[in-house]
C-alpha cells in the first residue's frame, strides 16, 4: 500500500470538511427550528405548568407520544394546568375544596356534577385522612375513571344480517358530515363495506359535501337531489345497500335546532322510515356535539335523545378550545356515552373515546 503524504493528507481533509459542514449546518438550523416550535403559546402554557412541580405528568401525557392527547389542545391544556396547579399546595382544606368546585365548573363539567363530585371527595378526604392534595387528586381520578368507565364506549353491535346503521344526529355545523366521512374510513379500514346515505337535502352543498367525503373514504354514496324527501332518501339508501350487499351503512341528516319542532319532528319521521327499511334500524344514533359549546350541548343532547333515542355522542372539536370537561357532564348528567372524539378536521381525526387516558390527561 503507498504511503499517505503530506498533499494526500490535506486533500482528504478538505474532502472530509466539505462532506461535514452541511451536515453540521442541517443539524444546527433543525434544532433551532425544534426550540422554536417549543416556544408556541400552547407549548409554553403547558411548560409552564410543568415547571410548578405536581404537574409534570400532565405535561408529559399531553406531549408525548402518538396518542390523542397530543391534539387536546388550548382549551384542554389551559383545563389540565389549572387542576394541576389546585393540587400543588400542600394543605387538604376547605379553600381547596371550593377552588375545585370553581375550577370545575369552569371547565365545563356543570354545577350538578361539580358539586356532587367534590362532595364525593370531601367525604373521601375525611374517612381516609386525607392530608396530601396530591392524594387527593388520585382520589379524584379513580372517582372520574370509575364513574366514565362504567358506560360501554364501543359501537352496538352490528345485527346478525343486513346492513348496521347508523344515524347521525346534530345541530348545525357540529361535525356530523366531517364525522361520518371519518368513520366511512374507520369502517372501510376494518374491511367493510360501507356505504353513505345523503340525508342532508336542506343544505345547499350538503350532497357534494358528501359525495366528496365518499370519495376521500372510498366508499358507496346513495343521494337525490336538493330538496328532496331526506327520509325517502334513506329509505332507499338502505335498500340500495341491502341488495349492494353492504356491511355499513352512515346516513347523514341536516343540521337543526333542537329548539325548532317541527324539524325535530321530522327527524322523529326519519328514524321510524329507517327502521322500517331495515327491521331493528337505525342499531346505532350517533348524537354529534361540538366540544367547544360547553353547557350548550347538554340542552342539545337532552331533546334529540328524547326525539331519536340517542345511543352514543362523538364529541368534536377537542383540538380547538373544547375545555374537555363536557364529556365528564355530557356523560354524567345524561346517561349518554361518549363514544368517539374529533380531533381535527382531517379523515384520520376521530378517535374511539379512552375513559382513562381522558382523565390522565385532564388530571
Ligand atoms: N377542528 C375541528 N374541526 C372540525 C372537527 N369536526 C368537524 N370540524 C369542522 O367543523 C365544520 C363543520 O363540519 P360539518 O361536518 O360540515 O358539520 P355538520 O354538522 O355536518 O354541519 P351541517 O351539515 O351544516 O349541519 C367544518 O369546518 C369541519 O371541518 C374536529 O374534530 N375538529
Ligand atoms: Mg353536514
Amino acid at each position: 500500500m503507498p504511503a499517505i503524504g503530506p498533499i494526500e493528507l490535506a486533500i482528504l481533509g478538505i474532502i472530509l470538511l466539505a462532506v461535514l459542514a452541511p451536515l453540521v449546518l442541517i443539524f444546527v438550523s433543525r434544532r433551532r427550528k425544534a426550540l422554536e416550535v417549543q416556544d408556541e403559546p400552547d407549548a409554553i402554557e403547558v411548560r409552564d405548568a410543568a415547571e410548578s412541580g405536581e404537574t409534570a405528568e400532565v405535561a408529559e401525557v399531553a406531549l408525548s407520544g402518538p396518542s390523542v392527547l397530543d391534539r387536546f389542545r388550548a382549551g384542554f391544556a389551559r383545563t389540565s394546568s389549572a387542576l394541576a396547579n389546585l393540587f400543588g399546595g400542600d394543605t387538604v382544606d376547605d379553600d381547596l375544596f371550593e377552588a375545585l368546585e370553581e375550577a370545575l365548573i369552569s371547565a365545563d363539567v356543570g354545577v350538578k356534577t361539580s358539586m356532587k363530585l367534590v362532595e364525593e371527595l370531601r367525604q373521601t378526604a375525611r374517612s381516609k385522612g386525607i392530608e396530601e392534595p396530591g392524594a387527593l387528586r388520585e382520589e379524584l381520578k379513580a372517582s372520574l375513571k370509575v364513574r366514565l368507565g362504567r358506560f360501554d364506549t364501543a359501537l352496538n353491535p352490528a345485527p346478525p344480517e343486513g346492513p348496521h346503521v347508523l344515524l347521525v344526529v346534530g345541530v348545525n355545523g357540529s361535525g356530523k358530515t366531517t364525522s361520518i366521512g371519518k368513520l366511512a374510513k374507520r369502517f372501510k379500514e376494518d374491511g367493510k363495506s360501507v356505504c353513505l346515505g345523503a340525508g342532508d337535502t336542506f343544505r345547499a352543498g350538503a350532497i357534494e359535501q358528501l359525495r366528496v367525503w365518499a370519495q376521500r373514504a372510498g366508499v358507496d354514496i346513495v343521494a337525490h337531489q336538493d330538496g328532496a324527501d331526506s327520509a325517502s332518501v334513506l329509505f332507499d339508501t338502505l335498500k340500495a345497500a341491502d341488495a349492494r350487499g353492504h356491511d355499513v351503512v352512515l346516513c347523514d341528516t341536516a343540521g337543526r335546532l333542537q329548539s325548532k319542532k317541527p324539524l325535530m319532528e321530522e327527524l322523529g319521521k326519519v328514524t321510524r322510515v329507517v327502521g322500517k327499511a331495515c327491521p331493528g334500524a337505525p342499531h346505532e344514533v350517533l348524537l354529534v356535539l361540538d366540544g367547544t359549546m360547553g353547557q350548550n350541548a347538554l340542552s342539545q343532547a337532552k331533546t334529540f335523545g328524547e326525539v331519536t333515542g340517542v345511543t352514543g355522542v362523538v364529541l368534536t372539536k377537542l383540538d380547538g378550545t373544547a375545555k374537555g370537561g363536557v364529556v365528564v357532564a355530557v356523560m354524567e348528567e345524561l346517561g349518554m356515552a361518549v363514544k368517539f372524539v374529533g380531533i381535527g378536521e382531517g379523515i384520520d381525526d376521530l378517535r374511539p373515546f379512552d375513559a382513562d387516558a381522558f382523565v390522565d390527561a385532564l388530571l
